[in-house]
């Protein structure tokens, strides 16, 4: 397939290229590098000494199957005009576009009126001009969307995989009807990115035939997706109060010896996958496009599980390495439910072939023995959160 991936430098965006080259795709990737200055304007930095820009290309340009002339074109989806875009895919013609380009942190959109307008403008309009192009040059393309678990928020019922289904009577004749994307209640700027994203590519798979895979990930932790990947394949590993998710927190955290920072009480539920379930994912959707104007759904975790349960495991992780690492819990920054029923289905995947990689005990053994070697890059004073979402 020839794919491109919009959002090629970030943490999910840079092992997904290496692995649709390895696997003999034909890809080709774009990024305006924001993420990078973004973390370091919030005072830190990657965990992992990554690559600059100029050497990551020069790491592309070594596989044959890698479509040059894309990787320095540095564009900003929501605020250049469209037909960058639409120049881009009408010379391209891809198969598929995986569109990761999108502000990612939802801590970040509560920081400010400013975060949060720059959130929307970059995906909401973002995700836009690129639906507009699609429709303009590559109609027939599959566009795979990652949106996120927190589109459903958490509103204690079970949560269907997209849609409820719907069967309601009119005047006595009963109608069966399409169903009906399940309710959303996010409860940060970015999510709610997310989810106006969702209703404009639902309306431009029925009113225009595209067709595309919305993806609702949960919070994905980890940083390789193989043993054998060499430093200079490393993604990006950020911790920090903004675009450190927790459990990439709590390792960067324990290696450090520095207690766990659970928000509140820690009965939090969230869905969990590790970056090497993301791509294999991200692989599935990509290689089982759905049918022409078919907007599809794909709860992408692999299982759900509390901040308490998770604090535990990497304290016992630690420990086996010899570090000895407390829990503490601090008044939470965020207004979330703290108890709550939590159950989204996650069934496509599977039914696509998705095998979990190892258990996610294991998953985080092997997350603080990769962090280990880079512990004294850890800037202690970006860990605490200082932004209030209230
Ligand atoms: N949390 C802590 N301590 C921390 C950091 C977070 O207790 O140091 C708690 C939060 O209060 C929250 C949970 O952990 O209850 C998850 O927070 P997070 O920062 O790991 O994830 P979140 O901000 O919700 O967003 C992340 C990704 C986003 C993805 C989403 C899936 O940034 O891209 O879409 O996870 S979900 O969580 O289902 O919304």
């Amino acid at each position: 397939m020839k794919i491109l991936i919009l959002g090629s430098d970030g943490y999910i965006g840079w092992p997904l290229t290496l692995h649709l080259l390895k696997e003999g795709h034909e890809v080709a990737g774009i990024d305006s590098y924001i993420r990078r200055t973004r973390v370091r304007n919030c005072g830190s930095d990657s965990l992992t000494p990554i690559l600059s820009t100029l050497d990551r290309l020069t790491l592309l340009r070594k596989y044959p199957n890698y479509i040059k002339g894309y990787g320095n074109l540095v564009i900003s989806l929501g605020e250049y005009e469209p037909f960058i875009i639409r120049n881009i895919l009408r010379d391209l013609k891809p198969d598929t576009i995986v569109h990761l380009a999108e502000q990612s942190s939802a801590p970040w959109s509560m920081i400010s009126s400013e975060k949060a307008s720059e959130t929307q403008l970059q995906n909401v309009i973002g995700t836009l001009h690129l639906l507009w192009a699609m429709k303009e040059v590559c109609p027939e393309a599959h566009l795979v969307k990652i949106g996120s678990l927190g589109e459903y928020g958490t509103p204690n019922c079970d949560i269907p995989e997209g849609f409820i289904k719907r069967d309601c009577s009119w005047r006595s004749i009963r109608c069966p009807m399409a169903d009906l994307p399940f309710p959303k209640s996010p409860n940060s700027f970015y999510h709610l990115s997310k989810v106006h994203d969702t209703h404009n590519i639902i309306f431009a798979c029925s009113n225009w035939n595209l067709r595309s895979t919305d993806i609702m990930q949960g919070v994905v932790f980890g940083v390789k997706v193989t043993d054998n990947e060499s430093e200079s394949e490393l993604t990006r590993f950020d911790y920090d109060q903004y675009f450190g998710t927790v459990i990439n927190r709590f390792c960067a955290q324990a290696i450090i010896e520095y207690p766990l920072t659970i928000y509140g009480r820690g009965d939090q539920l969230r869905g969990f996958l590790s970056l090497s379930d993301s791509i294999q994912c991200l692989t599935l959707a990509i290689e089982n496009p759905p049918n022409k104007s078919e907007y599809r759904v794909f709860n992408q975790f692999e299982s759900t599980r509390s901040i308490n349960g998770l604090a535990k495991m990497v304290v016992q992780s630690a420990g086996e390495l010899g570090l000895k690492v407390e829990i503490s819990h601090l008044e939470n920054p965020r207004k979330e439910k703290e108890i709550h029923h939590y159950n989204p289905a996650h069934q496509k995947l599977f039914d696509l072939g998705y095998k979990p990689t190892a258990n996610i005990y294991q998953e985080i053994q092997i997350l603080l023995s990769n962090l280990l070697p880079y512990k004294d890059r850890i800037i202690k004073e970006v860990i605490l959160p200082t932004t209030r979402w209230i």
